[in-house]
């Protein structure tokens, strides 16, 4: 179990060093050091308390990679005594900017005393790139100079730094298993209940405005259909007829509308804004197979897609893909961070060149490195994969796989094509999507990724667990 543990965190560790070469832009507690160190902290209620801390207080630093909790402290000057705890899997160091040092082996906790001067004190770890990566804090006092900033390598790249709040719930974990045809909650399939004949699948379709954890320690107030980023996971086959009673209700703050990529109607009709309060009905018969994105439409677009409003339409062949027992949805979407309790940040969203707080797989930062996916050795895996954006695009890979059978975007690399062609990473643009299959030759973990590498270390990454991950 604590080996298990431990193989994951090295592995994600591995992922994070290669996204954290400087991860100055972000926010100080948002960026990769920060969420890694917010995730490694979920649970522990201790130390990570804004209040006041008094001369002779204890005070623990939980170093992992790349973080400490807490990160900013507040105390009156005078001499502490502190624990340095290295949870981590290499060794860490804390410094203070006055030159005293503590290491830590990986695992080891070491007792010190300090000193808080008059002024506060900056800390960090002096191992190269560990700062960088986003390993340092701030001990403040009441004399503390306002204008000193609190990391130093904050830079104006961010409209707004969002702490992190040590008092936020966990994530609400997102279950990756691909629904059935017409499965999900509040869905109907009626075989021949079509207009045309062909199969009906109602869908119940209200939108929720909601609060919501992206990320360890991050509060946001999302906009979602059926209470869940992503929406619910609508599978059909070519054929089907899918019709969505979508409810805006009147508890809504903003007007919200659907637009369904694997349908061909008009942007002014189905696709049209409804109030708080109002109702449509959408319907459509699916004629291509893909997995095709649905989002929000309502203007601007970019904020409606970047605060949760997006989902996959999963759209078979007649008749249905071959039977696959371990089939499963990931979509990727970036996150932008607002402050807490609010909408995420469309000015952040909105910047030519985004920096996004998160990229994630299915509504959470980390959630399936925290719960790495099981599958069993050997067998093909079939994966439904998304990337949602807004912005930003996925080059989704799983290391130590090759991709033999893919579908993106109409396109087919067949099984036991001639030659033997294999894919290592599927490229993604938002709003494209992919059917991916492959296998783990052996029982071990397997990082899921997109291979553009300064996102993994913001939340793009997961694992699949082959076997019982021990290789
Ligand atoms: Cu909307």
């Amino acid at each position: 179990m604590k080996t298990r543990s431990l193989i994951r965190g090295a592995l994600a560790a591995m992922l994070v060093v290669a996204a954290a070469a400087c991860g100055t832009d972000a926010p100080d507690g948002a960026g990769a050091g920060g969420a890694a160190g917010a995730g490694a902290s979920a649970g522990g209620a201790q130390s990570a308390s804004p209040a006041t801390l008094s001369a002779g207080d204890s005070v623990e630093f939980i170093a992992t990679e790349f973080s400490f909790t807490p990160t900013q402290l507040v105390a009156e000057p005078g001499s502490y005594s502190g624990t340095l705890v290295n949870q981590g899997t290499i060794e860490h160091d804390i410094t203070f900017d006055n030159g005293e040092k503590i290491v830590a082996a990986a695992g080891e906790s070491v007792d010190f005393q300090f000193e808080v001067p008059a002024e506060g004190v900056r800390f960090f770890c002096s191992i190269p790139g560990h700062e960088d990566a986003g390993m340092s804090g701030m001990i403040t006092t009441s004399a503390t100079p306002a204008a000193a900033p609190a990391d130093a390598h904050a830079t104006a790249a961010t409209e707004m730094a969002v702490e992190a709040d040590p008092n936020a719930p966990p994530y609400e974990y997102r279950d990756p298993r691909a629904p059935a045809r017409g499965e999900g909650e509040g869905f109907t399939l009626t075989a021949g209940g079509a207009p045309d004949g062909g199969d009906l699948i109602d869908v119940e379709m209200v939108i929720e405005e909601k609060q919501a954890t992206v990320a360890e320690g991050f509060v946001q107030q999302i906009w979602t259909f059926n209470g869940t980023m992503p929406g619910p996971v609508i599978r059909t086959q070519v054929g089907d007829t899918v019709r969505v009673h979508l409810v805006n209700p009147p508890e809504a703050t903003v007007s919200h509308s659907v637009d369904f990529h694997a349908s061909q109607v008009a942007w002014n009709d189905e696709m049209r804004s409804i109030a708080p309060g109002e109702e449509l009905v959408y319907e459509f018969t699916t004629e291509y197979a893909g997995v095709w994105m649905y989002h929000c439409g309502t203007d601007p677009v970019l904020h409606h897609i970047a605060n949760g409003m997006f989902g996959m339409v999963i759209v078979e062949p007649a008749g249905g893909l071959p039977p696959m027992e371990n089939e499963f949805f990931i979509v990727q979407h970036e996150w932008y961070l607002g402050p807490q309790g609010e909408v995420s940040s469309f000015a952040k969203a909105n910047q030519a060149a985004p920096a996004p707080d998160f990229v994630m797989f299915n509504g959470a930062a980390f959630q399936y490195k925290d719960h790495p996916i099981e599958i069993p050795t050997g067998e093909e895996v079939r994966l439904f994969v998304l990337d949602v954006g807004p912005s930003i695009d996925s080059s989704f890979h799983i290391v130590g796989t090759i991709f033999d059978n893919v579908i993106k975007e109409g396109i087919h690399l067949q099984r036991g094509n001639e030659g033997n062609w294999g894919s290592q990473a599927v490229d993604l643009s938002p709003a494209q999507g992919a059917v991916i299959e492959l296998k783990a030759a052996e029982d071990g973990l397997y990082p899921m990724v997109t291979h553009a590498f300064n996102f993994p270390g913001r939340g793009a990454v997961g694992l699949l667990q082959a076997g019982d991950g021990q290789p």
